[in-house]
């Protein structure tokens, strides 16, 4: 009788406990703000048009460059002091040359998971800017057929210097390709998820990505006698996100080319070069150091 009494107060301490545990936890949880989602991105435009403005971020410090950017959206209606949370967003970039004007690879802007706030898509820029030539980006809030912002920004687009993670080419089949690489970011010694982005040109104005094509990869050590890796896995077009996804496999810390060959859907290549004794590299490559 004694005993069962001293389980029954046991029980209800720790049942005591357990909600007070679970209230105070409940008192901690912070609402995420608009800021908190921006945390860790740079902001590279401000772009205010009527009623809104257009808070436009990316991942890394210093310009937009040829090849990939990833950048990120956020709309403020400055009428309430809110952030657009369902926000129907486009954009559109075109280079304006001296004597003509053309477009680039780019995607449409999605809400970035878990984030109220947040937008992002990617532009695939295939030429820097300068004086005379510069890119025009318009970005566009519509609500159905209505278009309620509508703002037109000409950011600078630099040749990037670092580590080559872009290349375009002319395919055998006398088409302009254009293939951007997206991770590793920062790579690591082992097995790598790999993906990059392949575009082809229709006309001036419209790049459409390559399907069903295979981006061979062949990663060597130039500074050491050429050694490549076992166990990697060639990129093949993944048909939901556009992404091309592979492994590459990275034995050991520094200077890797990334030695590439395009084969098309019906695996003729289009582009590169198969590694031997007298060809220590392809013609297209990315590269890594880490
Ligand atoms: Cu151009």
């Amino acid at each position: 009788m004694k005993l069962k009494k001293k389980y029954k107060s046991i029980f209800f301490a720790i049942l005591g406990l357990t909600i007070l545990l679970t209230s105070c936890n409940k008192d901690d949880v912070k609402e995420v703000t608009a800021a908190d989602e921006v945390v860790g991105l740079q902001k590279i435009d401000t772009l205010i048009k009527g009623n809104y403005t257009f808070y436009i971020y990316k991942k890394d410090t210093g310009n937009l460059v040829v090849g990939y950017n990833e950048v990120y959206i956020q709309l403020k209606n400055n009428v309430t002091g809110k952030y657009v949370e369902d926000a129907t967003l486009s954009w559109k970039p075109l280079m304006h040359m001296t004597s003509m004007s053309h477009a680039c690879p780019y995607s449409t802007i999605n809400k970035v998971a878990d984030t109220k706030t947040l937008y992002k898509g990617y532009f695939i820029f295939i030429m820097a800017s300068s004086d005379m030539e510069y890119w025009e980006v318009t970005y566009d809030y519509t609500s159905g057929k209505d278009t309620l912002a509508e703002v037109t920004n000409r950011p600078t687009v630099v040749q990037s210097t670092g580590k080559i993670r872009y290349k375009s080419f002319k395919g055998v089949d006398n088409t302009s390709y254009f293939l951007a690489l997206v991770n590793p970011t920062s790579p690591k010694v082992g097995t790598n998820d790999i993906t990059a982005y392949l575009y082809k040109k229709v006309d001036m104005l419209t790049f459409s990505p390559a399907q069903n094509y295979t981006v061979e990869i062949d990663p060597r050590m130039p500074d050491m006698d050429n050694h490549t890796s076992p166990s990697n896995v060639n990129l093949t077009y993944d048909s939901t996100t556009g992404l091309y996804k592979g492994k590459l496999n990275l034995t050991m810390t520094g200077y890797w080319k990334i030695n590439l060959i395009v084969r098309d859907a019906s695996n003729t290549i289009q582009k590169g070069d198969s590694i031997t004794s007298t060809t220590t590299a392809s013609s297209i490559y990315f590269e890594l150091e880490f």
